[in-house]
């Protein structure tokens, strides 16, 4: 059988999960919140990696239904860690596609109803080169999705070719810097001037910026330096299953 109706398969049976990755405040250590990913261990026992089914999914078009579940999924954990942490938040990746959609604003409405929870407790991660095209659309759905109380993070930020005066017009509440300058944050004068420069582009522009892929106390110390507003990464706390998430917010907390 192929990849992708092993996908559609485990996604009808319920096969596919998410783990969250803790984001914190960087000069206080205070936890922000979680970003959901996406796993896959096919029946075989292989796990696959989401940067293959994501982009399978897109090209056939299932990412629709399959981002409806992560979105869904991450707003009844979230309800769930609620009740025990009442300002609980989770971060959703989008995918192109899944954005483009007509209804995608009353997709996201309807998911944060069915958990009784307001737009406060969401943060939708888009990534640089979905919010770069359809300018006009992405515009409105943005406004729509911020009056909802929801934040939008620009995701993979540094990778893609933002027009300055359309970032602007944007008004994302966050600037993800991408994983590959925070790893030669420390290790060469390029990663350190990219991460130097998103950051001021961010206090120009009104945003947070948050690193992702921290994996040393060096590049921890330098981000602090520099200011940077919050981070994630596998020296703070690596993805886990909502029960270990649990574990760890009591422990941290
Ligand atoms: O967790 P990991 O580093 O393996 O993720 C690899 C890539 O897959 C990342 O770029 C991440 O944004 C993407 N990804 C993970 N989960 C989701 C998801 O639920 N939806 C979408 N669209 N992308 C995801
Ligand atoms: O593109 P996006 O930012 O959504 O991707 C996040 C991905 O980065 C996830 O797949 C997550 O598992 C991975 N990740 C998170 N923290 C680290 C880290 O410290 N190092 C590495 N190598 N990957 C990380
Ligand atoms: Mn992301
Ligand atoms: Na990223």
């Amino acid at each position: 059988v192929s990849m992708l109706s092993s996908l559609k398969q485990d996604l009808d049976r319920h096969r596919l999960y998410l783990v969250y990755q803790p984001q914190i405040h960087l000069q206080s250590g205070q936890l922000i919140g979680v970003e959901a990913l996406i796993r896959w261990v096919d029946e075989s026992g292989q796990m696959i990696s989401p940067v293959v089914f994501i982009e399978l999914a897109e090209q056939s078009g299932l990412i629709v239904k399959l981002g409806e579940w992560v979105l869904r999924r991450a707003l009844y954990d979230c309800a769930e860690l609620c009740r025990v942490h009442p300002g609980f938040r989770v971060g959703v990746n989008v995918s192109p596609l899944q954005f483009q959609q007509a209804d995608f604003v009353a997709q996201v409405k309807a998911a944060l109803a069915e958990q009784g929870l307001e737009g406060q407790h969401l943060d939708l991660e888009i990534t640089e080169s979905v919010s770069m095209s359809y300018a006009e659309e992405t515009v409105e759905k943005f406004n729509a999705l911020r009056e909802l109380g929801i934040t939008i993070s620009i995701d993979d930020f540094g990778t893609g070719f933002s027009s300055l005066s359309y970032l602007e017009k944007l008004h994302a509440d966050c600037l993800k810097i991408d994983r590959s300058f925070v790893d030669k944050l420390t290790t060469s004068a390029s990663g350190y001037r990219i991460a130097q420069t998103i950051l001021t582009l961010g206090q120009r522009l009104n945003m947070r910026v948050l690193a992702e892929g921290i994996e040393t106390d060096a590049q921890l110390n330098e981000l602090l330096k520099l200011n940077c507003d919050a981070g994630q990464g596998y020296l703070i706390a690596r993805p886990m299953k909502l029960d270990a998430l649990n574990e760890w917010i009591q422990v941290y907390t």
